[in-house]
């Protein structure tokens, strides 16, 4: 098993004259640690660069990203969104059938789940979502000294999201490295990837149990997706793999979000204060983060056929990588964006994506956020950061797995 991502192969096709050319290597732990000062170097490169690690060209300014993304019938998902070309290499899992399929297929199956994640669906969970998220706030006030990941970041979405979707209560450790793995696997077959599949255990079982409909509680968005099944909107098969799109996208992702909102409100105790002050501020806090100090970092398009991006020419079947971490920051389009400022009108960023595959949780990501952010502000009046938070690396998402804080009670 391990044997076929040893050989997973790349082409290297040669770059056109003239577009900068890089040795650069994204997936790198010095690059995952701190990767905005290479997300500069890249952007004012030029409007397209050519990486020359893994033969493929790569964007990093906002428009150029969001040229990409919007065009999904020059840049298709269905070669899969990572480095690794489905029309040549296995992938690791058997694809999603929303995030690496393109129109007509992708539309049937996000049609489904627009509508089990719509904002009446959503809003019936509020209440629950806001009794948690006191709940485990009351229990950092009580700890004084807590982790920020362990004590909210984690516990948060693991209960409410995992509750949401109707996934049995036992055994939902698994869901992180499942999700870490997913995350790895858009990258290459690096010795992180390698490694994350060497320990992930029991992890794929789990999840693929979780995913049968007899484990599911009757009444989640699980449930719903197999109703659809039953409406005849999908297959019964379909149903269950969308459930596991919901477990491989909905929680590494919103964790991730939760700590790097932490980690940037106990450095910046001034923007703090502001949501303190004011916790009606907590939805644009969240939106600040996902543009500050985006989860999602890279994922990638592959041609449909030849074009032309940024005047250069492209064959088809070209992977594109589209740097979202780094529109995020491109000063062509935001003021000051090195700058953490709550206050700002941050929407309009790249942390879900743009167009047709733009994240389906978007909205119940923003709510599990903005929930917990306003629960906090509403009951902690200090939180101090005790000593560096604990970065983990993956190949596309960037987050924390501890964070030693003290928070002290309003
Ligand atoms: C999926 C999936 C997995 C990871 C991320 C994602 C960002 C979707 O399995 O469909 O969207």
């Amino acid at each position: 098993f391990q044997q076929q991502f040893e050989s997973r192969s790349h082409s290297y096709p040669v770059p056109v004259e003239g577009v900068p050319s890089f040795d650069f290597d994204p997936y790198a732990s010095e690059v995952l640690r701190d990767p905005y000062q290479y997300y500069e170097m890249l952007r004012e490169a030029g409007p397209i660069v050519w990486l020359e690690r893994y033969g493929v060209y790569a964007v990093a300014r906002y428009d150029s990203v969001r040229n990409v993304l919007t065009d999904p019938e020059t840049y298709c998902s269905s070669a899969g969104v990572g480095l690794t070309n489905f029309h040549t290499e296995e992938p690791w899992r058997q694809p999603s059938i929303i995030l690496e399929v393109d129109p007509p297929e992708h539309t049937k199956t996000r049609a489904v789940f627009t509508r089990i994640l719509s904002p009446r669906a959503l809003k019936k969970l509020t209440s629950t979502f806001e009794a948690q998220a006191e709940l485990m706030v009351d229990r950092m006030i009580e700890k004084g000294v807590c982790d920020g990941v362990k004590d909210l970041a984690d516990a948060f979405p693991i209960k409410v999201f995992g509750d949401a979707v109707g996934v049995p209560a036992e055994g939902r450790e698994h869901l992180l490295p499942y999700g870490d793995m997913v995350f790895n696997a858009f990258g290459p077959a690096n010795d992180r990837f390698k490694e994350c599949l060497a320990n992930l255990g029991p992890a794929t079982e789990w999840i693929t149990k979780a995913c049968q409909r007899e484990n599911l509680t009757p009444n989640g968005f699980g449930a719903e997706l197999y109703a659809a099944a039953d409406a005849g909107d999908i297959s019964h098969e379909d149903a269950g793999m969308l459930v596991r799109t919901t477990l491989s996208a909905g929680l590494d992702t919103t964790i991730f979000t939760m700590g790097n909102a932490l980690v940037n409100l106990g450095r910046n105790p001034d923007q703090w204060a502001l949501l303190r002050d004011d916790p009606t501020r907590a939805r644009a806090t969240i939106e600040e983060v996902l543009r500050f100090d985006s989860t999602f970092h890279s994922f990638y398009r592959t041609t449909t056929r030849e074009t032309e991006l940024e005047g250069v020419p492209l064959k088809k079947e070209q992977k594109v990588l589209v740097f979202i971490a780094s529109a995020n920051r491109d000063p062509r389009h935001w003021v000051e964006p090195d700058h953490f400022d709550v206050t700002r009108k941050a929407t309009g960023n790249m942390g879900f994506g743009a167009g047709i595959h733009g994240c389906a949780g978007q909205m119940i990501a923003r709510m599990e956020g903005e929930i917990a952010l306003r629960t906090l502000a509403s009951k902690v009046e200090s939180i101090e950061l005790l000593g560096e938070p604990v970065l983990h690396f993956n190949n596309t998402v960037r987050g924390y797995t501890s964070m030693p804080m003290r928070v002290t009670a309003k």
